[in-house]
């Protein structure tokens, strides 16, 4: 079959088309850039960008959203599949969210790598040269955008820098949708291209490859001007692997300064993550979310005239100071892990929650309300399920490392169960009211 010959004016469009586009392209001259190691960066995120979304949507059901604790409220149809947060393993939330933060932190230099080698791609010309190729680049918004804002949202959360003036977790939460929007169509377009550029070239041979011997990728056919390929390529000042090595070190670096937020013997080095520092020696050192200052709480008003109620049962249970320690004492090994970052596990004593709730006359709690004697505030209550009240290894702890709770560990008593987000673990606890559907 004898190809039509295009018309002149579509010949005449097209070469000014090309020549616009070979102008934009010629400020951008690495010739390192190319469809090969785009999709090289691009794998890194495809198999670690949905962990960090999964981990996060744990997160959210780890609060408990069935108990009227979902960070944020309402979120309507946007809402995940919830089920009761399971008490084991205990180390549960303290995986989970550790991958959360830490994965989330750890892939920013792949996400700007990936941004660098596509850079080009944001200035091409014409900007739009079909509707099909509108769509896809107006997916552009919600998966970069999406992206630098959770990346931007959560290291001002762990740093306790509330400088944007929203809510957290509410733009936390709609911006990861808006992100997973973005990349769901993003990777539906390009994985076929994202494949052919892979296997276009070996990455062990590409890690053999000195500077010396860097060469620009080849124009894949079928890529034509949506190449990432330079036009005018510049003489090589870094090899491919050099990239990768540096890219990979940038990863390696920000672990190194994240991995002491979950390492006891490595709190110093936490440097993105300053709470997760430790605070002070001895068997109390380990890392205060809020102290009792912050908290409004003095050492008065945790002294003698300190009691625990519990409610629930036929009639209000009061146990002061010495009741309580005079219960069936359990010991358990238990982490301890922040949503913000920092992790810890300790030996934790005192009684169990179950003991509690029977000695309140409630045998089979469906959930329970602990109170702090803190006033207000976001961390002044918690509910738990009733599988977390009943867990054996779920304490009112007294306790820990074998020494009476410090006043900033919440003394006289404190939450601890496993697997329960950090933040539910109620310090300075004054009531416990054990629930049952009527
Ligand atoms: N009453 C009260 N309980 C609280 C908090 C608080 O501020 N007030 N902080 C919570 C949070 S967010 C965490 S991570 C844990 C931290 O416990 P720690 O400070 O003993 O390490 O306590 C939780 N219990
Ligand atoms: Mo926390």
């Amino acid at each position: 079959m004898k190809a039509r010959s295009p018309s002149r004016a579509t010949r005449l469009r097209g070469d000014r088309a090309v020549r616009a586009h070979v102008t934009a392209r010629v400020a951008w001259r690495s010739p390192l850039r190319g469809p090969w190691l785009t999709s090289v960066l691009g794998a890194v995120l495809l198999a670690g960008l949905p962990l960090v979304v999964i981990t996060g949507l744990l997160d959210y059901i780890a609060y408990g959203p069935e108990l009227g604790q979902a960070l944020p409220a309402g979120v309507g149809w946007l809402r995940p599949p919830v089920f009761d947060w399971p008490t084991r393993p205990s180390w549960l939330f303290r995986l989970t969210q550790g991958l959360h933060v830490g994965l989330g932190l750890v892939l920013v230099p792949v996400v700007l790598a990936k941004l660098w080698s596509v850079m080009p791609r944001l200035f091409a010309w014409p900007p739009v040269r079909s509707p099909w190729h509108a769509v896809e680049r107006l997916t552009l918004v919600p998966l970069v955008g999406g992206a630098l804002f959770e990346i931007v949202t959560g290291v001002l959360n762990i740093q306790y820098d509330y400088v944007f003036g929203f809510d957290f977790y509410t733009a936390h939460y709609y911006g990861a949708w808006v992100f997973l929007a973005g990349f769901i169509a993003h990777v539906t377009v390009k994985l076929p291209r994202m494949t052919r550029a892979l296997r276009s070239r070996s990455l062990r041979a590409e890690l053999r490859t000195s500077l010396a011997d860097t060469r620009p990728e080849p124009v894949l056919p079928g890529d034509g001007p949506d190449g990432l390929v330079a036009a005018s390529p510049a003489p090589a000042t870094m090899s491919r692997r050099g990239l990768l090595a540096l890219v990979g070190g940038g990863s390696l670096l920000v672990a190194a300064l994240t991995i002491g937020q979950t390492v006891d013997g490595l709190r110093g080095t936490a440097w993105l993550l300053p709470r997760g520092r430790s605070q002070d020696d001895g068997p109390t050192g380990f890392p205060i979310n809020r102290t009792a200052a912050a908290a409004g709480i003095t050492s008065a008003r945790v002294g003698a005239d300190w009691r625990l109620t519990l409610t629930g049962g036929p009639a209000p249970v009061i146990l002061d100071g010495p009741a309580l320690v005079a219960l069936p004492p359990h010991t358990a090994e238990l982490p301890i892990a922040c949503v913000e970052g920092w992790s810890t596990t300790q030996t934790w004593s005192g009684v169990r929650l179950a003991d509690l709730a029977a000695l309140a006359g409630v045998h089979r709690p469906e959930s329970a309300l602990v109170r702090s004697i803190e006033r207000g505030g976001a961390f002044s209550s918690a509910r738990l399920t009733g599988a977390q009240v009943l867990d054996p290894d779920a304490l009112l702890a007294t306790a820990v490392n074998g020494v009476p709770l410090s006043l900033d560990h919440g003394y006289p008593a404190r939450v601890i169960v496993p697997a329960l987000p950090g933040v539910h673990c109620t310090k300075w606890v004054g009531a416990i009211d054990f629930e049952v559907r009527p």
